[in-house]
């Protein structure tokens, strides 16, 4: 291409090259991996009567509800805290971004928090529910966090609640109405510990026992979404006959707490500070100092952390898929990039070293977002199924256990991943405008909140041992029908079958044989995301059986992720317990011999 040539004409900022930005189309239609999901998922009927719904908000989310997010992110709208009017009274006003309040009514009519509770659609209904919420969330800056709590404060109502809490406040949670529709907070952190809860300072003293009205003391850390209408709270109880509390987890008790008085006052509640953060920059996080807010409390006493336990593990299903939907974000901008931008005398669509990065990518992204479903599907049959159903006490186990497993696993593959989306463009990438600076951002929380890495993957550790083993063999014993039954689809499927079994009988064996308690306990996070790849695989295997089978469009790509996913050189990899000596030398390397 060393021909001579006429120069160009001046290059000047209204003249010369200008790259045709990517653009977003409607979010439903251009995602085959999401519509395949929902295909094997759901019965035909189901997704017949929801897709034209799903259709609608993919529409939404790059129009009026990309609009509200951009207004979120704005930095001139950032949530701004005025704690004294000019006469010195305390007021500690928040003031968000209209987009904010915007996306909150828009959430409640989409039904994202009530589809779950109306159940119209039996044990389907969080498969739908979770389909809008990851077209929603990568354009809403985040207000799927205080609707994550708001779900999960809704399902702690309904099973555990009195039933004044069950009129007064879970209609309010699940409505459609965005003038009766309530979000919730979820106050865990305090200073000395959120992983570890139990150092917890708040307390709870009796105001009334025939009202179950108490009075709240102390100071939270981090409330995240503090223009909550109300919140669930961890309080250590005072014995009103001794006036002790009981140290440790034990003594900690679960309330529901309303943000402010009939008055229009805050309930004993004062915002001490609004968090600078990384990201979640819209979110109003801020630390509380509590001065005598009045509560109900919702669990059993001493019972709090097992009763907000269905919160978590609902918040935790929303970072998994939450961060998917935001890598799937990103990686649909780097693709129209990639079918735009020249490099060289061809487009980077056609440019094979770009293309298989961003495969490794999209790979990851199909992977996290399988096993981010297969949660939903099983918490949608678990809150469906009747109680004697034994498909349900075999699905309430496999969720207890895939749920620290989806949460770590799939944030930090997801976070990973989304970062290399922002070099897919180049310097653009980095640039504000683009958008996925702002997905990282906002995706990398998800490793933290709602417990870190290593906090679910003691998680993990915590189920296996309260089950005496039990969990994970009948989590193996399901995975491995499903690779049964999709291995016979076809021979191309035969091999990574084989693969998968390799991998979960080397996971099981490794759990036998360590016995150690600090052996077993410094490989959790080896074992917590060998079961993530393994679910991963199964989940992949069975997708490409589906489509296969389904003659569905895409199959042969189906079978190539599965197989290039059982490839890889981590996939079947030894678990390898750290010795004592192991373990002394490590801390020598990190803090010095
Ligand atoms: O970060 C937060 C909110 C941010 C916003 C989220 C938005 C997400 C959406 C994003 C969309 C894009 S709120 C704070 C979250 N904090 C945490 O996640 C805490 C992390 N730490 C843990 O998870 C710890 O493991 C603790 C606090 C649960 C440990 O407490 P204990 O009391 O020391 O642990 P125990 O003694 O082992 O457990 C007490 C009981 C046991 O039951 P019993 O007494 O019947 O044996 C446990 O089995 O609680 C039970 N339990 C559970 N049950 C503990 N964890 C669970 C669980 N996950 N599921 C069921
Ligand atoms: P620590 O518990 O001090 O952890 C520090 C490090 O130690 C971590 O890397 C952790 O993995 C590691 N670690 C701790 N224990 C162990 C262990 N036993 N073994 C191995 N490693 C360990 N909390 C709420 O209650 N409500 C909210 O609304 C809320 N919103 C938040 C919003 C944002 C933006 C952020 C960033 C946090 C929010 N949090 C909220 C707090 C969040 O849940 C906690 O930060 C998180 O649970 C970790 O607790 P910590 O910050 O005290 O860290």
């Amino acid at each position: 291409m060393n021909t001579k040539q006429a120069p160009p004409p001046k290059a000047s900022s209204d003249t010369g090259f200008r790259q045709d930005p990517p653009r977003l189309g409607n979010q439903y239609d251009e995602d085959i991996v999401l519509q395949n999901i929902l295909k094997r998922l759901l019965p035909s009927a189901v997704l017949a009567q929801i897709e034209p719904d799903l259709k609608n908000l993919g529409d939404r989310v790059i129009k009026d509800i990309y609009a509200m997010g951009e207004d979120v992110e704005d930095p001139n709208n950032y949530p701004r805290l005025k704690q004294y009017d000019a006469w010195c009274r305390r007021v500690d006003e928040i003031t968000v971004a209209q987009g904010w309040k915007d996306l909150n009514d828009v959430a409640a009519e989409e039904g994202l928090v009530s589809i779950a509770y109306e159940r119209n659609f039996k044990e389907y209904s969080r498969i739908y529910q979770f389909a809008k919420s990851y077209l929603y969330s990568p354009s809403a800056a985040l207000y799927s966090c205080p609707l994550s709590m708001t779900d999960g404060a809704a399902r702690v109502i309904e099973l555990y609640g009195s039933d004044e809490m069950k009129q007064t406040y879970y209609p309010r949670l699940i409505s459609r109405d965005p003038k009766l529709f309530w979000t919730s907070g979820q106050w865990m952190t305090e200073r000395p510990g959120g992983s570890d809860v139990s150092r917890t300072e708040t307390v709870a003293e009796l105001l009334d026992p025939k009202t179950n009205k108490w009075k709240i003391s102390g100071f939270k850390w981090f409330s995240s979404a503090t223009t909550a209408n109300m919140t669930l709270l961890l309080a250590r109880t005072i014995d009103p006959a001794t006036g002790m509390v009981q140290q440790g987890s034990r003594g900690l008790s679960l309330f529901i707490a309303e943000m402010r008085k009939p008055t229009g006052e805050l309930n004993g509640v004062r915002v001490h500070r609004l968090k600078d953060k990384y990201g979640t920059k819209g979110l109003p996080t801020a630390e509380l100092e509590l001065d005598g807010m009045e509560a109900y409390m919702v669990s059993q006493p001493g019972r709090g952390v097992a009763t907000i336990a269905s919160v978590l593990n609902i918040t935790r299903i929303y970072s998994a898929i939450g961060v998917m939907c935001s890598l799937r974000r990103c990686l649909a901008i780097a693709k129209d990039f990639a079918l735009k931008r020249q490099a060289g005398t061809r487009t980077l669509d056609k440019t094979p070293l770009h293309v298989t990065t961003l495969a490794r990518l999209e790979l990851i992204f199909r992977a996290g977002t399988q096993i981010s479903f297969y949660a939903i599907q099983l918490l949608g049959r678990t809150e469906s199924l009747p109680e004697e159903d034994p498909q349900r006490k075999e699905d309430m186990e496999v969720l207890r256990l895939l749920t620290p497993v989806a949460k770590a696993y799939v944030c930090r593959i997801g976070v990973d991943a989304i970062s290399e989306t922002m070099e897919a463009l180049g310097g653009q990438g980095y640039m504000e405008e683009i958008g996925i600076g702002k997905n990282l951002r906002n995706s990398q929380v998800n490793t933290i909140w709602e417990g870190t890495t290593n906090v679910l993957a003691l998680d993990v550790l915590r189920v296996l041992q309260k089950s005496k083993g039990a969990a994970l063999k009948t989590f193996v014993k399901v995975l491995t029908k499903k690779i049964q039954v999709a291995s016979v689809v076809s021979p191309s499927l035969g091999d990574a079958a084989k693969r998968i079994e390799l991998a979960l009988d080397t996971i099981s064996a490794f759990v036998v044989r360590t016995q150690d308690p600090v052996a077993i306990e410094t490989s959790m996070r080896q074992v917590t995301y060998a079961l993530g790849r393994a679910t991963a695989a199964t989940l992949l295997l069975e997708q490409a059986a589906w489509a296969i089978s389904a003659k569905a469009e895409g199959a042969d790509q189906d079978v190539l992720a599965v197989n290039q996913w059982c490839h890889d050189s981590e996939f079947i990899k030894p678990l390898v317990a750290p010795t004592s000596d192991t373990i002394l030398q490590e801390a020598k390397m990190v803090f010095g011999p």
